[in-house]
């Protein structure tokens, strides 16, 4: 095998490795969409910024609106205008499988209160237990500083996709959809870029 095929083949798997798993926020009212994701050890929730003003806290399912008192994330507030997003997205990686929640901590108007909260790897029981529980608490707690992620640009093809919709039962969406068509086609680029290269060796 020449270097340059196994390069490609290495390259290639990089890119199947890990999967992006976007999570729009504010888009579509006080609501994560979608609300709740399955995701593996080292795929990477995307967080989207849209209007008007909110964060992405993890907390402990145990304790509403409150920090996890162990590691977990916070993105910091990333303001948007109407009909719009952050130009910034919060990228988390996924350490372990067990079940994260997590709560948008902006009080102007309440968001952890009115149910700005999502889960990963859970169920709905434990999402609507927390949204319950949020229910009762007035007001919700940021950290001191952003941590447990990363700031970076956001993706410019994401500027092209629908604004979500309703989720769906185990956290599909419609934007859920939009980014595995994405992931798809650039899947699908990648492997005929692959067989175009092989074919010139
Ligand atoms: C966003 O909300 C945070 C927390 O409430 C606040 O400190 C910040 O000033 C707000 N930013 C804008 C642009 O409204
Ligand atoms: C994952 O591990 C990193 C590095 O130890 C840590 O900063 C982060 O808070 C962890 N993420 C979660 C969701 O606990
Ligand atoms: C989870 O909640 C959604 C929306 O309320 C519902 O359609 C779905 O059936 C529920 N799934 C389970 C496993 O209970
Ligand atoms: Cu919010």
């Amino acid at each position: 095998m020449t270097s340059v095929t196994s390069t490609l083949i290495l390259l290639f798997a990089a890119f199947t490795a890990v999967t992006a798993k976007t999570i729009q926020i504010g888009t579509d009212g006080l609501k994560f969409v979608p609300e709740a994701v399955e995701a593996a050890v080292d795929d990477v929730l995307e967080f989207h910024f849209g209007p008007r003003n909110h964060s992405v806290v993890m907390g402990d399912f145990g304790s509403a609106c409150v920090p996890a008192a162990k590691g977990g994330f916070f993105s910091g507030f990333l303001p948007a205008a109407e009909g719009e997003e952050n130009n910034k997205v919060f990228r988390v990686t996924v350490n372990d499988t067990s079940p994260v929640v997590f709560y948008c901590s902006q009080n102007s108007h309440q968001h952890c209160t009115a149910g700005m909260v999502g889960v990963v790897n859970s169920n709905n029981d434990s999402l609507n237990a927390y949204k319950t529980a949020a229910a009762k608490i007035p007001t919700a707690l940021s950290p001191a500083e952003v941590f447990g992620g990363v700031l970076g640009p956001r993706p410019t093809e994401t500027a092209l996709a629908p604004a979500t919709t309703a989720a769906s039962s185990n956290g599909a969406s419609r934007g859920g959809g939009a980014g595995a068509v994405g992931a798809a086609l650039t899947v699908g680029t990648l492997l005929f870029g692959l067989k175009e290269a092989l074919e010139m060796i």
